[in-house]
């Protein structure tokens, strides 16, 4: 069968397979739409049905979550796992806790891990966890005990040579105590069963860096191929929690200008740049208080945008560093009339396909999410690593690694969207470099 019916029937498959599921359908087409060109190099991947296997999880867990709020009142949430594909080593990949977790965005987010992971260099496989449960407004032993009452069902399904989750949006250092608590209660054992743990009890120097950074060394990369570098960059970065927080610093570090923030809410712009003092009062705002982004402007004395986002700011580098489609055509469209030549994803699936198209037909410098925030992940697969040998490396140490795994990211996805033809589309580029790895791995281990 030629290449693109071949795509073109597993994609209705996947429609009619998964209706009404909407950001895991847009996720699929994505990476189908670029592997056109591979089915025809490798007649073998068709043969062995790679991808009619590859867009369904290896398996879908999902269970109920009853816990007590402070007053005694019971509550019931959903908690899930979508175990991916484990091609190439354990499961890996976060888990959300948000009002609008569903399948379709556990699947979506699982689906991305997959190829994301394969990028890393480094032997993970690619999953995704989460529930529909709100941390926001809960106290912490709300927080502690709806964690307890998640992990006493996830315990059984995972390991440290099995499943290893993480942290993403509402799931950060807290709540991965809580949960690692748990599971060592439950199965009396002390693995690293957990990534994103405190560094006292096995934790990773510049994890909770990695993702922020990580998707800025990214974009280094990327800025070198025109011969530039960050020095004097007015860069907007939308969300303000872990991946924000970390981007802010490291452009800081590198002498760009981060000029924006934004939460749920609105945002905030800082048109003399959000410097390490101000930075300071966010990470205490948002990691401690626990507070919105509006007290930045309050404290502060700038703009805050309410119910907007910040992509009307005049830029040279957008980071997407809150959630998916954050993005669309026309906030794309404002972006390039603005002068924008460089849209680094720290956030997952934040631009939606229409928003791409403008950024590849444009010749936007675009750091797709799989390649360009691939820090988090790679970083926890060094904490997986130094919980096996059981030691702790030096700050230097992580860090170097971690750069020179986003310089590797950059460089396969470079090198393969040259290969196949499209030089400089890193969306396909690590498209591409992703599966290749994933499916020729799947070919070795026979139809499993
Ligand atoms: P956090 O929970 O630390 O912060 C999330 C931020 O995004 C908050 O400012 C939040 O605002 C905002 N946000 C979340 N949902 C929405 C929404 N529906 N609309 C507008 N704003 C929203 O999460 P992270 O920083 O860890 O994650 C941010 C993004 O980065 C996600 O897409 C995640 O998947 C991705 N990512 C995270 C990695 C990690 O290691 N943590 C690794 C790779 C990718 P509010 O407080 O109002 O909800
Ligand atoms: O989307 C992601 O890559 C993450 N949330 C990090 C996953 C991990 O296992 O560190």
């Amino acid at each position: 069968m030629e290449a693109n019916t071949v795509i073109q029937a597993v994609y209705e498959q996947v429609l009619a397979r998964n209706p009404g599921e909407a950001e895991f359908q847009q996720a699929v087409k994505e990476v189908l739409d670029c592997l056109g060109p591979v089915l025809k190099k490798h007649p073998e991947y068709v043969e062995a049905k790679i991808l009619d296997r590859i867009v369904e999880p290896e398996r879908q867990i999902m269970f109920r979550v009853p816990w007590q709020d402070d007053k005694g009142n019971i509550h019931v949430n959903r908690g899930f796992r979508f175990e991916f594909n484990s091609a190439l080593g354990p499961y890996k990949g976060g888990l959300r806790f948000h009002p609008t977790v569903s399948a379709s965005i556990l699947k979506f987010l699982g689906f991305e891990q997959v190829f994301k992971n394969a990028l890393t260099t480094l032997p993970m496989g690619g999953g995704k966890g989460g529930s529909d449960f709100d941390p926001k407004g809960k106290s912490d032993n709300e927080v502690m005990r709806f964690c307890q009452s998640f992990m006493t069902e996830l315990f059984r399904h995972i390991g440290p040579d099995t499943d290893v989750p993480a942290g993403d949006i509402g799931v950060g250092g807290r709540e991965i105590g809580f949960m690692f608590g748990q599971y060592k209660r439950l199965r009396n054992e002390f693995t690293g069963v957990l990534t994103g743990k405190a560094l006292n009890w096995g934790g990773s120097l510049i994890r909770p860096e990695a993702t922020g950074y990580g998707c800025v060394y990214f974009a280094e990369e990327m800025l070198k191929t025109r011969g530039q570098s960050f020095e004097g960059k007015v860069c907007t970065v939308s969300g303000s929690g872990n991946v924000a927080q970390y981007t802010i610093e490291k452009l800081n570090q590198l002498g760009a200008k981060a000029v924006s923030l934004s939460d749920s809410n609105g945002t905030i712009y800082d048109p003399d740049g959000i410097n390490t003092e101000k930075l300071a009062f966010i990470l205490n705002l948002k990691n401690v208080k626990r507070g919105r982004i509006k007290e930045y402007s309050d404290k502060f004395g700038v703009e805050y945008l309410e119910g907007k986002r910040p992509w009307g700011i005049k830029c040279d580098c957008a980071f997407p560093s809150a959630t998916q489609n954050e993005i669309d055509v026309e906030d794309a469209k404002t972006l390039l009339k603005n002068g924008c030549t460089l849209v680094a994803e720290g956030a997952n699936m934040p631009s939606t396909p229409e928003a791409i198209n403008q950024y590849i037909t444009n010749k936007v410098l675009y750091g797709p999410a799989k390649a360009a925030n691939a820090g988090g992940v790679a970083t926890s697969g060094l904490e997986m690593s130094q919980n096996s040998a059981r030691l702790s490396w030096t700050r230097e140490e992580v860090d170097e690694r971690l750069h020179n795994i986003m310089i590797a990211i950059h460089n396969q996805s470079y090198e393969a969207a040259e290969e196949y033809g499209q030089p400089g589309n890193l969306a396909m580029g690590a498209n591409i470099a992703g599966f290749v790895k994933v499916a020729d791995s799947m070919l070795d281990q026979g139809l499993v």
